[in-house]
């Protein structure tokens, strides 16, 4: 069996059913004027993540392999978006409020829009999430389990947040996750950090951790290119 070098152990490729998953590389929290710059963040640290994340995206392309992406959004009445989450921060804008990328976390306004260096090819899934996590509130596990996927190649932002909280929903799920380091980012280096050591503690009580490059070789010398 191939692995990918990894910690805290080399990383089982199986046969089939592994994944690339990219969480909310939307406008909103990588662009001035969304909602990450509204809650006061610096998004240039999240932008330095995105040759990496396009070099999976076009290695998965490459190899035939299925690719996932999220947004963070809600409706247009906010119907799924807990009153909690909307005053939380207590910032001067709010979701659902206009900002100058459209309403705030609202599904289909400009800022909710994955950024166009990683735009999905069409019949490539995005699944919008009301949550941090993406299996809450969403037909994620159905699209998995419908292409039995089982392995997880987890990239976006933020890693903390977003990305730590899917993690933990896969990994509860009996999906085996590997976090891209390179190819996640937060708002907070040392938060980053954090989740990449927790990821792994306790002989991986999350999952692996590992790079693009890492990812890629190991991953092209397994799976059979199909263009
Ligand atoms: N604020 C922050 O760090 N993250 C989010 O609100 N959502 C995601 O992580 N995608």
């Amino acid at each position: 069996m191939l692995t990918i070098p990894a910690q805290p152990y080399p990383y089982p490729l199986p046969d089939r059913g592994i994944a690339l998953l990219i969480i909310d590389m939307q406008r909103d929290f990588l662009e001035s004027g969304g909602f990450g710059a509204a809650l006061g963040n610096d998004v240039r640290p999240l932008r330095s993540i995105i040759p990496q994340v396009q070099a999976l995206q076009q290695g998965f392309r490459k190899l035939g392999l299925p690719i996932f992406q999220t947004i963070e959004g809600h409706p247009p009445d906010l119907s799924n978006c807990p009153p909690s989450k909307r005053q939380r921060g207590n910032s001067a804008l709010k979701i659902g409020d206009l900002g100058p990328m459209g309403r705030i976390l609202v599904l289909n306004e400009p800022g909710n829009a994955i950024i166009s260096e990683l735009t999905p090819l069409p019949g490539e899934p995005v699944i919008a999430k009301p949550g941090k996590g993406a299996f809450y509130a969403t037909d994620l596990a159905d699209q998995l389990q419908t292409q039995a996927i089982t392995h997880l190649i987890v990239t976006g932002v933020t890693t903390e947040v977003c990305v730590q909280t899917t993690l933990r929903e896969a990994n509860d799920r009996g999906y085996s996750c590997l976090l891209v380091e390179d190819a996640t980012a937060s708002y907070f280096p040392e938060f980053k950090q954090a989740t990449l050591d927790m990821v792994i503690s306790q002989g991986g009580i999350i999952g692996w951790r590992s790079t693009t490059d890492q990812v890629l070789q190991s991953l092209t010398a397994e799976y059979i290119e199909t263009s």
